[in-house]
């Protein structure tokens, strides 16, 4: 494999801010298998952009004539197309507990995160994007920005309630992986880091202490993925 991989994500008006944690997972796995891509900022406007991969959403992955949709999916992709490398969802066992993990935080984290950050978002998006994107949140979510805007504390609690599990297993052992970072942990690791971006400063996460756990948790990843992501320039490596 010589050519970099291509990696569509998620942007706001400014080209850097990638806010999307579907996308950023997928940076995660490629720098563990130590892959080179190039990423693509797309917006949700663009959907003709990424047709060829057959759906309307990010990450879309392409690896030569392949393309991969669906974060889990090129998860599983790219274990089965690079086995030589550092696994990402493992072997069966740790397979299961990774599909669960990804299943917690699409039904429960995700959505309660989007409670907190979704008005901020609408704001650092490209002007051709903001109708899409309230309109269907609003529509998701059963209410409007403004009023969510309004919850924010109520919205926080209920954040903070979620982890708890979280924050209660990391206590006792350094990975959710076990021993060594797996896919599991990017899954979770940069869902959590939402608002503790510098590329993204008018999303708002949810507040310091949250910004503790990010860091802890930035640690135990050894993180050293280079945030770099203007154009389409290459991603950082990842030394977890
Ligand atoms: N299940 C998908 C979800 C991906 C997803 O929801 N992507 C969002 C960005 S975070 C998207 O592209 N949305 C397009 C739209 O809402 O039109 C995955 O795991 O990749």
């Amino acid at each position: 494999m010589t050519q970099p991989l291509r990696l569509y994500e998620l942007t706001g008006a400014d080209d850097s801010c990638r806010f999307s944690p579907y996308c950023w997972r997928i940076r995660l796995a490629l720098a563990h298998k130590g892959l080179p891509v190039e990423t693509v900022a797309w917006r949700f406007h663009e959907k003709e952009a990424i047709a060829f991969s057959g759906q309307g959403k990010v990450p879309v992955l392409v690896d030569g004539d392949q393309c991969v949709s669906d974060s889990w999916t090129i998860a599983e992709y790219l274990d089965r197309q690079y086995p030589e490398r550092p696994a990402l969802v493992g072997d069966a066992s740790l397979k299961a507990t990774t599909r669960f993990i990804n299943q917690w935080v699409a039904d429960s984290v995700h959505p309660a995160l989007a409670r907190l950050i979704l008005p901020d978002v609408h704001g650092v998006l490209d002007e051709a994007d903001q109708d899409y994107f309230k309109r269907t949140r609003e529509a998701a979510f059963g209410v409007s920005l403004e009023a969510l805007a309004g919850q924010r504390e109520t919205s926080l609690q209920a954040f903070r309630d979620i982890l708890k599990p979280l924050r209660s297993t990391l206590a006792v052992q350094d990975y959710l992986a076990g021993e060594a970072p797996a896919y599991a942990d990017h899954i979770v690791f940069r869902r959590l880091s939402v608002g503790a971006d510098r590329q993204c400063p008018g999303v708002a996460g949810p507040g310091r202490s949250h910004h503790r756990l990010v860091r802890a948790d930035a640690r135990r990843l050894r993180w050293r993925c280079a945030p770099g992501t203007r154009g389409s320039r290459a991603v950082g490596r990842c030394r977890a």
